[in-house]
């Protein structure tokens, strides 16, 4: 395994983190104390390419693979992980066409989403379909050259401000996993309905809603994968996603852990700064050190993402420990703040809010250890 970066991949990482410290970390506590998506970054994501990451340029992203996917979540979320996941799930719903989509869908919809003129979204999730996402409601039923859908999902990262969206639908009940297809659809689709934005714990800066589908008619031709090939579709979109993810992760633990440092030098008790204390060297250690052992998980996920097939074992494998890395790290950061860690004058708190959501979303820790476990005992 290659640990250096190529020069391009360097320079993708140092733009964004140029964004991310001078742009998104100024704002980062104020859209998590008001719920607020941020145009104005966002926009500046489009102008940077960012939106079009990892999207190859002939379909109008920024290439670059899925290191560099991975390197700019990183970034984002090392100073605020709501635009880590906004750009985690838009990528991710823009790979389901990429991997799956005909030429005709890859040109027609894909070019939108990465210039960032349509944010993207995979809307999978229902009530009763959560860990158990073969158990899809939202039905669709063909009626000659298209398919009627009605139906609803919640949890929908980017639901409220989306452009295009990736649907799953079940197209034949009586087959089960087999039984789910995916869809295309434009927001201004008619019947395509946007519900209850939730409040979070974390991520407070993307926005998550319920989507509605009624009596929503999508042409046949934007039936992505063919029919029975929905489940394939998400899981191997979710598998990519899962990378996102770990980046995340990474770079929440990474961002408390920068904070923790620079509280831990300045902070004086006792007449010394508490960093002279071993207690408090020993936390940092391992915090360092789990980061980094989660960041070459996560790196060595993402190389083989671009040179082989199936890579769910791999992407599991740094999810789950990314994720746990991440709860352990920010905990560990609020302590070593003492009282102010607890409260908004400083970002550790909301870096451990925001941290509990890699251990849920696009697949449970509790799922990662099934994928694990599944592939190992095989
Ligand atoms: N890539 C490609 N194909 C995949 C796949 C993947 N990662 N995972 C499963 N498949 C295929 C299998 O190969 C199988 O097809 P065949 O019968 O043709 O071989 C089919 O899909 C069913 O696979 P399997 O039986 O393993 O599916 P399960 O229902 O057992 O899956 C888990 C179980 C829990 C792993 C799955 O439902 C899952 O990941 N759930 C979590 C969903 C999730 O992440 N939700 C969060 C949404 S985003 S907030």
């Amino acid at each position: 395994m290659d640990f250096e970066l190529t020069e391009e991949q360097r320079l993708i990482r140092n733009m964004v983190r140029e964004f991310a410290e001078n742009e998104v970390k100024p704002i980062a506590a104020e859209i998590d104390k008001n719920h607020r998506w941020p145009e104005e970054t966002i926009a500046r994501m489009r102008e940077l390419g960012i939106l079009g990451l990892s999207i190859p340029e002939e379909y109008g992203g920024s290439g670059g693979g899925t290191i560099a996917y991975s390197l700019a979540i990183e970034e984002l979320s090392r100073v605020c992980a709501s635009h880590g996941a906004i750009l985690a799930v838009h990528i991710g719903a823009i790979n389901s066409i990429r991997l799956f989509g005909t030429e005709a869908q890859k040109k027609k919809f894909i070019p939108e989403m990465a210039s960032g003129k349509r944010i993207a979204c995979l809307c999978m999730t229902e009530p009763g379909a959560g860990t158990d996402a073969s158990a899809q409601r939202t039905r669709a039923v063909r009626d000659g050259d298209r398919y009627i859908i009605n139906g609803g999902k919640i949890f929908i990262t980017n639901g409220p401000v989306g452009g295009t969206y990736v649907v799953l639908c079940m197209t034949a009940p009586e087959k089960g996993v087999k039984g789910i297809s995916a869809f295309i659809a434009n927001r201004e689709t008619r019947g395509l309905k946007i519900g209850q934005i939730e409040e979070k714990l974390g991520i407070r800066g993307s926005v998550t809603s319920e989507v509605f589908f009624e009596d929503m008619a999508v042409p046949a031709e934007n039936l992505l994968g063919g029919e029975g090939q929905g489940f394939k579709v998400v899981m191997k979109t979710l598998d990519i996603g899962r990378i996102g993810m770990a980046s995340q992760a990474v770079g929440i633990a990474q961002g408390a852990l920068d904070a923790a440092v620079a509280y831990v030098k300045e902070r004086k008790q006792f007449g010394k700064p508490i960093a002279a204390n071993q207690g408090i060297q020993w936390m940092v250690a391992e915090m360092a050190a789990r980061i980094e052992a989660a960041r070459l998980l996560t790196r060595k996920a993402a190389i083989l993402c671009d040179q082989r097939d199936r890579i769910s074992l791999e992407a599991a494998i740094a999810k789950l420990t990314a994720s746990s890395t991440a709860m352990d790290v920010t905990v560990k950061a609020v302590q070593l703040h003492g009282g102010i860690g607890y409260t908004t004058h400083h970002p550790v708190e909301r870096f451990l809010r925001d941290a509990k959501i890699t251990e849920i979303y696009e697949g449970t820790s509790e799922v990662m250890k099934m994928v694990i476990a599944g592939s190992v005992l095989a």
